[in-house]
């Protein structure tokens, strides 16, 4: 029998029979918003198509393909609803870029961005200087993190903050007089950005080629995707043998090669994928066996996704440092911070050579006024609680009705964290050919509502300030987003 989990967590296990042909496990594949280009659209939105079309290169995305159907333009945003240019609504089930977590519209982010615009636009936090909004933001936010996670290096993106670390952990381990130890091991499907090092630390094949990545130094290892690759195993044993794979991997290059294990708590955009709850205290047993650093890559998990403040507080994780970005500002501002923990800390705030690393707008006053605007409104409305709790629950509690839809193989879950797999075969969790997750967030666009398609797993991250009514109003629509699927599939 599959092990009972933990109770914050949902994995709603239809069956652990042997898997059949498994998704493509490629997430961006469809990250368009594509739509079909209506001789109905305003001239406005025309015209902004054709701007577009013509001048504007997307992320992650296939401009062809895209200027033959002409771009979405969503022009205001409201709690939890998107509006584009033709006034259709929909429900934003993935808080923008899983960001957005105090909804959209907040005035008390606006407003606090707009003083700090006012007083103090910008300066830098080079040359022996500080702002107030970054140094109360870093004691603010030494109070949410894990313990001992206290100093923080800010930057603009999640990228830039992992690229960072990188940088950081080889300058620790030089610091240290091991300057061999610089091998960084991370995992297949894992994400953590675009730029060298990061799209490197990223573990999905397609981030490659393109760039001839990943750059020396690099390693990848299997990930817990009980679900698509646990067959017949219990999920338990699953975890601790792909945590062993850590082990294995630390062995082969030597632990004397190995600075540090990236990973994020929960895969997001490589599929939503929670280990099994043996996985975590595993891989900390092994990271402190062999003297390998550990990096939490938060930058979904934080703030409050999860239930907690870090997903590494609700898996129990004691990382030795973390990056943090999107719910930071909720989206609201870019801005993204490396945490530090002691070992680092100490020996890169001591250092007597200087830490030649820093961005023009590294602890941006705007942004870290946004940022402390953006914690004190979670603070007040109590929505980590919320997610934790109540909201999260009734969330999940919707989830798992899912179920029962003949399209879905397995529902699972955290806080407010949703994944729906899509099977053409309940038992042996066979996958449809072609690309059913595509399909499907298609339906979901034309029927109002925003749904990631990740391979054949669609995917939920919606603001954590989403209403009960707005929860029946989001599964009502993927519902129906799901029966269409199946109709076009010739299965209703
Ligand atoms: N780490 C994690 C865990 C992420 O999810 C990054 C780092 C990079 O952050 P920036 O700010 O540089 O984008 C991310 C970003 C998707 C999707 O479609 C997910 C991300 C970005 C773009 C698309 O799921 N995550």
């Amino acid at each position: 029998m599959p092990a009972k989990p933990a109770s914050t967590f949902s994995f709603n296990h239809r069956t652990k029979a042997f898997p059949g042909k498994v998704g493509t496990g490629f997430p961006f594949g469809n990250a368009s918003m594509e739509q079909t280009m209506s001789p109905a659209l305003s001239n406005q939105t025309k015209r902004w198509q054709e701007m577009d079309a013509a001048h504007h290169l997307h992320p992650f995305t296939t401009h062809k393909e895209l200027a033959a159907k002409g771009a979405r333009v969503i022009t205001h945003a409201e709690g939890v609803y998107l509006y584009d240019s033709e006034g259709k609504r929909m429900l934003d089930g993935m808080a923008g870029l899983w960001c957005v977590n105090v909804g959209y519209g907040r005035k008390e982010l606006a407003e606090a961005g707009a003083k700090a615009l006012t007083e103090l636009p910008y300066y830098n936090n080079f040359f022996q200087t500080t702002n107030p909004y970054a140094a109360e933001l870093s004691e603010k936010l030494s109070t949410l993190t894990p313990q001992g996670l206290d100093r923080f290096f800010f930057a603009n993106s999640g990228s830039e903050a992992n690229d960072s670390f990188v940088k950081m952990v080889r300058f620790f381990w030089n610091l240290q007089g091991r300057p061999e130890k610089k091998t960084i091991i991370s995992r297949k499907q894992g994400y953590h950005g675009v730029t060298m090092a990061a799209a490197s630390l990223s573990g999905i094949p397609s981030m490659h080629p393109q760039a001839d990545l990943p750059l020396p130094g690099f390693a990848h290892i299997d990930y817990p995707y009980w679900y698509g690759q646990g067959g017949d195993s219990d999920p338990r044993e699953f975890g601790l043998k792909i945590a062993k794979s850590l082990e294995d991997k630390i062995l082969e290059l030597g632990a004397d090669k190995v600075a540090a294990f990236v990973a994020e708590p929960v895969q997001g955009a490589g599929g939503l994928i929670i280990p099994p709850e043996t996985y975590w205290p595993e891989i900390q047993r092994i990271c402190k066996k062999h003297d390998v650093l550990l990096h939490a890559d938060e930058v979904i998990c934080g703030f409050g996704r999860t239930g907690n403040w870090f997903g590494s507080h609700t898996f129990d994780i004691a990382p030795d440092s973390m990056a943090m970005a999107k719910g930071m500002t909720s989206g609201y501002q870019a801005l993204s911070a490396v945490a530090v923990g002691p070992r680092m800390g100490e020996v890169l705030f001591n250092a007597s050579e200087e830490w030649s690393h820093g961005f023009t707008y590294s602890g941006h006053p705007v942004a870290c006024a946004v940022a402390l605007a953006n914690i004190e409104v979670m603070e007040t409305e109590k929505l980590v609680e919320k997610c934790g709790g109540e909201t999260g629950a009734y969330f999940q509690k919707k989830l798992a009705t899912l179920q029962t839809h003949p399209l879905v193989g397995e529902t699972r879950g955290v806080g407010l964290l949703g994944a729906i797999e899509i099977v053409k075969d309940k038992k042996t969790r066979e996958r449809f050919d072609g690309d059913v997750g595509t399909m499907c967030r298609n339906h979901c666009f034309e029927s109002g509502l925003v749904m990631r398609g990740i391979g054949s797993t669609m995917v939920l991250s919606p603001p954590l300030t989403i209403s009960h009514a707005e929860l029946d109003e989001l599964f009502e629509l993927a519902v129906k987003a799901l029966d269409l699927t199946a109709r076009e599939l010739g299965v209703l």
